[in-house]
């Protein structure tokens, strides 16, 4: 059994780290490919992807983020959910969730969510829309290793500074909260008059793709709405995911916080962590250290400029101090030997 339903426990072999793919297929396939030939030659066990693998930044024509969802799946069913790991970002997230994500004049879940209802509309494809949401519900939010180096997609959250707060984290039950939010729904909301309500409709079908009044996926705009503005669960998930580091704070009290973090996991852990490597945040040149107990990565989209987008090989099972010992780990997305 695993420790926590949240976290993949590693403790051998070499991964390849990858983060922020943000639906550039071309990207993806390359380093896919990377990762299966190394596999297949013995040097590499393990690819893990840091979350943000779909909603692309570019025209819908350019967005394989489905299809690049879908290949993990089948690449993680083939391999095995310890050799594929798709940890979970504030991209994949909303999606299990139904809420609407944007930032200026990018809207990025309506496109997913229409593309997830084309799926079972869509002759031979290889998985269900429902498939595809458990999937998505049933990721992991960090990897631990032996090395003591702790892969998550955003870096420290505040306030997670004791095992309880950690344990709830690591446990963190999507299911439990959509469970408790619909029971609320069926008790205080009339949800037969949602029929009628024409403004909804119109929001269900832009957000969700729903499909009028008789889909029965009707409340789950509610839903959304209800989780994001009542959650206090939910908001705590929010800080996991979209956390700020520095950028909201200092290095100096961003170093706390990671310190803090790191050693709250610690003690509910099989192994000291003492370094995170994360995404989520654009850098320059495709990788940082930020403080002494963080590296922060950017495979592509968050690189600038983009083709210095970075990778880690990781080596699981040999103990890491601290961020510098990374570095000659980190290696070019687009190698230019
Ligand atoms: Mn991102």
């Amino acid at each position: 059994m695993r420790q926590h339903k949240r976290v993949i426990d590693v403790d051998s072999g070499v991964a390849l780290v990858v983060t922020d793919l943000h639906g550039e297929g071309r990207v993806y396939d390359h380093l896919r490919d990377l990762f299966l030939s190394r596999y297949q030659a013995g040097t590499v066990q393990r690819l893990i992807l840091c979350g943000d693998l779909i909603h692309s930044y570019g025209p819908e024509a350019e967005d394989d983020s489905l299809r690049m969802l879908l290949d993990v799946m089948r690449l993680q069913a083939e391999l095995g959910p310890e050799a594929v790991v798709l940890l979970m970002g504030n991209h994949e997230m909303p999606h299990v969730y139904g809420i609407h994500l944007m930032k200026g004049k990018f809207e990025f879940t309506p496109r997913f969510e229409q593309a997830l209802v084309a799926l079972d509309n869509r002759r031979g494809a290889p998985r269900r829309r429902h498939e595809v949401l458990a999937f998505l519900r049933g990721l992991p939010l960090y990897v631990r290793t032996r090395a003591g180096v702790m892969l998550s997609h955003a870096g420290a959250p505040p306030g997670i500074d004791d095992s309880e707060a950690a344990d709830f984290v690591l446990n963190f039950d999507h299911d439990a909260l959509l469970r408790l939010i619909e029971d609320r729904m069926r008790s205080q909301y009339d949800l037969d008059a949602l029929k009628q309500n024409a403004v909804y409709l119109r929001e269900a079908k832009k957000r969700l793709a729903i499909d009028g009044a008789d889909d029965p996926r009707l409340p789950e705009l509610l839903r959304a709405e209800l989780v994001s503005q009542t959650s206090v669960e939910f908001q705590l998930l929010w800080q996991v995911l979209f956390a700020t580091n520095e950028q909201d704070s200092s290095l100096r009290d961003y170093s706390q916080q990671v310190r803090r973090f790191l050693q709250a996991v610690s003690a509910i852990s099989p192994h000291e962590q003492r370094v995170l490597i994360a995404g989520h945040i654009p850098v320059s040149g495709g990788y940082a250290t930020i403080g002494q107990q963080q590296l922060r990565l950017a495979s592509y989209a968050h690189a600038s400029p983009r083709h210095e987008g970075c990778y880690v090989l990781l080596d699981c099972a040999r103990p890491v101090q601290s961020a510098v010992d990374l570095l000659p780990q980190v290696h070019k997305t687009f190698a230019r030997d």
